[in-house]
């Protein structure tokens, strides 16, 4: 098999339910670009990264994608993963001024595309190709119910709707400028799940160390489950005080880039729950190295948005560190078969590939492109 042509898309979908905020950001459209890498067998694999749909970094991503790593691998076999990522990833000029940011998102895209084809010519799913089992569940928890934009008794709602629904754990943004506000927030939410549910908070990176020290030990209160992101991304020292100083657990890596970062992060005890994202590090190959260096330490992954990121589905339930995935559904309509949760578990794909492929039409509508 050997690939002949680049294909990529710049999709940009509505925010179900309207825009969002959370700590950081307010997004109106999730944008996905990537690319469909065809092949002399009539394959086509699927990849791509998550953005927030700011256009002109999506439009430098797939700039990339065709013309700093499409000329290595016109005429390359997909199937040879590692071998191909290798090449990209270190090819002189680009290791020179991308091993994280814009070209490594790049890269995730092109990455999940040829697994998406390892998949599709093996005639299996991903999670089975990685020596998964349909039999271990898969537990979906929801954070599309708790922006920090919605009122209280939305969030109040939303929770018990989900709860009604089958899930058994709920995350809500917090990170607001007053702190009293989501503190009062999380004691409502807490007092609307069931005995036994879980319930986890995500600052995105909005508060500073004294903040997070400070409103970070009245979370045990309420008996949260991770505090996420509660402080600058990159911050390892800052992550490693709060994991210290605090009872409840600290959750991160949605925003992490490469194997190197987790490895300073799990070496220096700054993270309890990993949250690798295969479409911000180099796609499955170092999302699968990451997972194994976590499960090394013996700390839980649990992978960023597993529903607008096909991909994790299958990663999370062939590997052994995985139990738990988030779900945030904005990107159904795209996916010939969309990640499904049903009672509070995702369900098995069954189609060959990594869950990527796009359905008929779903370019025509999203597409900025065309
Ligand atoms: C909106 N999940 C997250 C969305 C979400 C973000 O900024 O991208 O809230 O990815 O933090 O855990
Ligand atoms: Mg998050």
């Amino acid at each position: 098999m050997r690939i002949t042509r680049l294909e990529p898309f710049i999709l940009h979908v509505p925010v179900t339910g309207g825009a969002i905020a959370d700590g950081s950001h307010q997004v109106g459209h999730w944008g996905a670009p990537g690319v469909r890498v065809h092949t002399d067998v009539g394959l086509v694999g699927t990849g791509y990264t998550g953005t927030h749909a700011h256009l002109a970094t999506d439009r430098a991503i797939v700039d990339l994608i065709e013309h700093a790593y499409g000329p290595l691998l016109i005429g390359r076999d997909p199937r040879e993963t590692q071998a191909l990522w290798t090449t990209l990833h270190r090819h002189p000029p680009l290791q020179w001024v991308g091993r994280s940011g814009l070209l490594h998102l790049a890269l995730a895209a092109v990455d999940v595309a040829l697994w998406d084809l390892k998949a599709q010519a093996a005639g299996e799913p991903l999670w089975r190709l990685l020596g998964g089992s349909a039999d271990e569940p898969l537990e979906a928890y929801d954070t599309d119910g708790g922006w920090l934009d919605r009122s209280d008794a939305h969030l109040v709602d939303e929770a018990r709707a989900r709860m009604d629904a089958g899930y058994r754990a709920v995350k809500i943004k917090i990170g607001s400028p007053d702190p009293g506000r989501d503190l009062r927030r999380i004691e409502s939410v807490r007092a609307a799940l069931p005995e036994g549910a879980r319930l986890m908070v995500d600052v995105n990176g909005a508060w500073d160390l004294v903040t997070a020290l400070r409103v970070g030990r009245h979370l045990a209160d309420f008996d949260v489950a991770w505090l996420e992101e509660p402080i600058w991304y990159d911050d390892v020292a800052g992550h490693a005080e709060l994991a210290r100083a605090l009872a409840t657990p600290i959750a991160l890596g949605e925003q992490l880039y490469t194997l190197d970062a987790f490895r300073d992060f799990l070496a220096a005890g700054a993270v309890h729950y990993v949250q690798a994202d295969a479409v911000r590090l180099g796609g499955v190959t170092e999302w699968w190295q990451v997972a194994d260096l976590a499960f090394a330490h013996r700390k839980p992954v649990v992978p960023h948005i597993g529903d607008m990121m096909q991909v994790h589905v299958h990663l999370a339930i062939a590997h052994p560190a995985c139990a738990l995935l988030e779900h945030i559904p904005w990107m159904r309509d795209c996916f010939v078969e969309p990640a499904t949760v049903e009672d509070g578990r995702f369900v098995p794909p069954e189609r060959p590939g990594a869950g990527t492929a796009l359905r008929d039409g779903a370019l025509e509508a999203y597409d900025v492109r065309r």
